[in-house]
């Protein structure tokens, strides 16, 4: 395939969730832009950054390219993820339950990583309507041998609390979009429970790749509603709104590569990095 309909395909494949999740995003828009040179195709720039506008790790990464080249800008991915399993390994503790919710490389890799260590824990997770990325997560740690619970997502209250034959969720681990300033961006649903582990008494961590940070303002993605209801009656709306935001006083800390921090902690270490210095990008802000 040439380099231009590898490109198209690749953009086509981010913007229909055949790849899906920020890193995946991040490091297949890396790939893409390597193919049509977007340090100087503006062009091709501008669609990757526009495929899906949630995704601060997409742009920052397509920033990182201009400096430092494609192979250097990808082996951030694998370091940082292998620093963030480490640090997950020293918060599970064995027998316990944790809850999940859609599909985040960084938390799934961090948890097989904890299995392979030996760690014993279940997963609780959620189906994540309306495009199932729950059911990617629990086939995964199945195949890593976690046994996994999955719930509808109306159901999780009863996934968080003991309830109805559940057990009591340990720890809540959410991937991230978008970490920003007042908090972070990740798939509806998170704040629902990002407010009930708090009602519940039920710790909240981040499991996110620092490049996720943004200091602009990120807007959140509205899908086709036909995503919800494919054959919807006339005269009803449906919104399909991808993201929320979780304010940052819901999170106990942040498991990045640069440690497992309190929010505000982690907000002082990135201040200083060169990369997260605002990034001008035509169109960011539409
Ligand atoms: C995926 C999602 C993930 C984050 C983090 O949403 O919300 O939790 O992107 O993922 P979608 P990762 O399926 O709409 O892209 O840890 O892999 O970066």
């Amino acid at each position: 395939m040439k380099n231009k309909k590898r490109f198209d395909k690749i953009l086509e494949d981010i913007k229909k969730i055949k790849i899906q999740g920020a890193r995946n995003i991040a490091k297949a828009a890396l790939y893409a832009c390597s193919l049509s040179d977007c340090s100087v195709n503006q062009d091709s720039r501008k669609k990757l950054i526009n495929a899906r506008v949630t995704e601060p790790m997409l742009v920052n990464v397509l920033h990182k390219y201009k400096n430092l080249g494609y192979k250097k800008t990808l082996a951030h991915f694998d370091y940082a993820q292998e620093k963030i399993n480490l640090l997950v390994l020293k918060i599970i503790k064995n027998n316990s339950v944790i809850f999940t919710h859609c599909h985040s490389t960084n938390v799934i890799s961090s948890l097989i990583y904890s299995r392979k260590k030996g760690k014993k824990f279940e997963v609780y997770n959620t189906e994540t309507r309306p495009l199932f990325q729950g059911r990617m997560t629990a086939r995964e740690l199945e195949k890593a041998g976690i046994k996994v619970t999955m719930f509808l997502d109306s159901a999780i209250d009863i996934a968080l609390e003991k309830k109805q034959g559940t057990r009591k969720a340990d720890i809540v681990l959410l991937g991230a979009d978008a970490i920003l300033k007042e908090g972070i961006i990740n798939k509806v649903g998170s704040g629902m429970i990002a407010e009930l582990a708090s009602f519940h008494k039920i710790p909240l961590y981040i499991v996110a790749d620092s490049w996720k940070y943004s200091s602009h303002h990120i807007p959140i993605e509205e899908r086709d509603f036909h995503e919800a209801w494919a054959r919807v009656p006339r005269h009803i709306r449906v919104r399909n709104p991808a993201f929320e935001l979780i304010e940052k006083k819901y999170i106990k800390k942040i498991i990045s590569e640069l440690g497992i921090l309190s929010y505000d902690k982690f907000l002082r270490k990135i201040k200083n990095r060169k990369i997260y210095k605002p990034i001008r990008v035509h169109s960011y802000h539409k």
